[in-house]
């Protein structure tokens, strides 16, 4: 009996000690590398969210991170579209020193060299584990006429990526299909998929002759109206991969759901996971939870959504205790654009919301508005809250996450990308001396000035309802005194002008 009883004793002693072990996190991460999340939202503009002055949109997650992190009030993107901003971040290059970096098809090329230093091969290098989860739209494979039906590359992974689960392009632009790693997901060989930007193929109806399977109307004039995708005209024509397509209202919670499940998988190691939403680019399609939650139309609703997932990237680092030591970043491609494509109700809805703030611009523009966006940096354990002027731009991050893992970039790479790592940690409030700014147009910023190029592009697109910022005359503005660009103080300054024309010239020459 004595025997049995010191049995059973040692088996619950055992059992014991093995759940309190099992119970215990495996190792205690504060003294380990920091993992970093790069939050990276679509058309996002600089008033879009309550913690920079909206106050028809509350989002309190995003406003959270601000809070116990460092808003930055002049932050950048390179350019005032997607692909030119991405293509910067990844290589450190201005997008504009080389041909083709504009909008891509979604079946362009890939555009970023694999022989190069990239944003996750520096991370990669220093031991993380590194994923993009998203929208890419840096295209993919060597050619324009691919097989979307076999392994595409190369593409995210060539380029740095352990992981990758993506779309193609743009939410509004076919294939509507997701990659994981080099394959279209839920392919199926006796639906093969063909896309074609010139000429139409395959059997699905179009927007353009089709208007009335729609369930959102494309705007007049803005060219939406190809193969229509789940009750939606695309830009292109695609055939096939019926199975394959996705469902928009889906996406962003597939999107989360991969997210999480790679910041999970790598709970035990440093990570680096570019998290690329497709919110609030059209088309705005948000989830049924969302819709009509924000009163001011889908654009609202995507910005609540987007917030909402912020929250759930910050819930689950909090629940794996990896919130602490996590680099969160926060920020935006472009700037804000109403009417993109389809009819809504940003427009319409609007309600006195300023997507862009109190800035000129917004999306395709030269001005402010076109590529300071929201940009704020949150790591609890290492970062004091506070708002930072410092100008700062995304093609840093090659330069300062190198320092900050310790690598050094080969000569002549990421030649544009400069050390700012202790501005985004807030160790000082100074950035930048000189930053690029580029849309159709370029125009530099140096302290409180900023000159723009003159250029024989439209000065409005109506379409958009965009002022470019584009002029035959040089424009100088006092971006101190004058944050909004009204008044073009060229003709009072012109030795101004000649110097900023010339320290312009003097970087494009580089
Ligand atoms: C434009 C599209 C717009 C959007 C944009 C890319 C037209 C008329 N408009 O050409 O809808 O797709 O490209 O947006 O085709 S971005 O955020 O990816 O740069
Ligand atoms: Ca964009």
């Amino acid at each position: 009996c004595l025997a049995l009883i010191k049995n059973i004793s040692f088996a619950v002693i055992f059992l014991f000690t093995v759940n309190t072990l099992m119970a215990q996190p495996i190792q205690k991460r504060s003294s380990k590398s920091p993992n970093i999340i790069f939050i990276y939202t679509d058309d996002l503009g600089y008033g879009d969210l309550s913690c920079y002055g909206a106050t028809k949109i509350s989002t309190p997650h995003i406003d959270e991170l601000a809070a116990k992190g460092i808003r930055f009030t002049n932050a950048h993107t390179t350019s005032a579209t997607c692909t030119p901003s991405r293509y910067a971040l990844m290589t450190g290059q201005y997008p504009w020193r080389k041909n083709g970096t504009g909008v891509l098809p979604g079946d362009a090329a890939l555009i970023i060299p694999t022989d190069k230093i990239s944003l996750p091969k520096i991370f990669k290098t220093a031991g993380y584990r590194t994923a993009i989860v998203g929208k890419w739209h840096l295209g993919l494979g060597n050619e324009v006429n691919k097989d979307w039906n076999s392994a595409i590359k190369p593409g995210p992974n060539e380029v740095g990526f352990d992981y990758s689960f993506i779309f193609p392009a743009t939410a509004d632009r076919v294939p509507t299909v997701f990659l994981e790693n080099h394959h279209v997901v839920a392919a199926d060989t006796t639906d093969p998929i063909r896309v074609d930007y010139k000429n139409p193929v395959g059997n699905d109806p179009t927007g353009k002759e089709h208007p009335e399977l729609l369930k959102m109307a494309s705007s007049p004039g803005q060219g939406h109206n190809q193969t229509i995708v789940n009750g939606i005209g695309r830009i292109g024509y695609m055939q096939g991969g019926h199975q394959a397509r996705w469902t928009d209202e889906e996406m962003p919670l597939t999107f989360l759901s991969k997210a999480k499940g790679f910041i999970e998988d790598n709970q035990q190691q440093p990570f680096f996971l570019y998290y690329a939403l497709t919110e609030p680019h059209v088309p705005r399609m948000p989830s049924t939870m969302f819709k009509g939650k924000s009163g001011l139309g889908y654009r609202g609703d995507a910005i609540l959504q987007l917030d909402w997932t912020v929250g759930e990237i910050i819930k689950q680092l909090k629940y794996l205790d990896l919130y602490n030591n996590t680099i969160i970043i926060f920020s935006s491609d472009n700037g804000p654009v109403l009417d993109d494509g389809y009819v809504d109700g940003a427009v319409t809805q609007l309600n006195g919301h300023t997507p862009a703030g109190r800035l000129r611009g917004g999306k395709y523009s030269i001005l402010e508005a076109g590529t300071r966006v929201p940009f704020i940096i949150s790591w609890p354990q290492t970062i004091k809250p506070a708002i930072s002027p410092a100008l700062v731009s995304q093609i840093d991050f090659i330069a300062s996450f190198a320092r900050l893992t310790g690598q050094k970039i080969p000569a002549g790479q990421a030649t544009d990308s400069e050390d700012h790592l202790n501005a985004f940690l807030g160790k000082t409030q100074q950035g930048r001396s000189v930053l690029v700014e580029h849309a159709g147009t370029l125009a530099i910023v140096s302290g409180d000035w900023k000159y723009i190029h003159p250029s024989n592009g439209i000065a409005y697109y109506k379409l958009t309802d965009t002022e470019t910022g584009n002029s035959p005359e040089p424009q100088l503005y006092n971006l101190k005194q004058d944050i909004r660009e009204r008044e073009n103080l060229a003709t009072k300054y012109p030795e101004k002008v000649k110097e900023l024309q010339q320290l312009l010239e003097a970087i494009r020459n580089k």
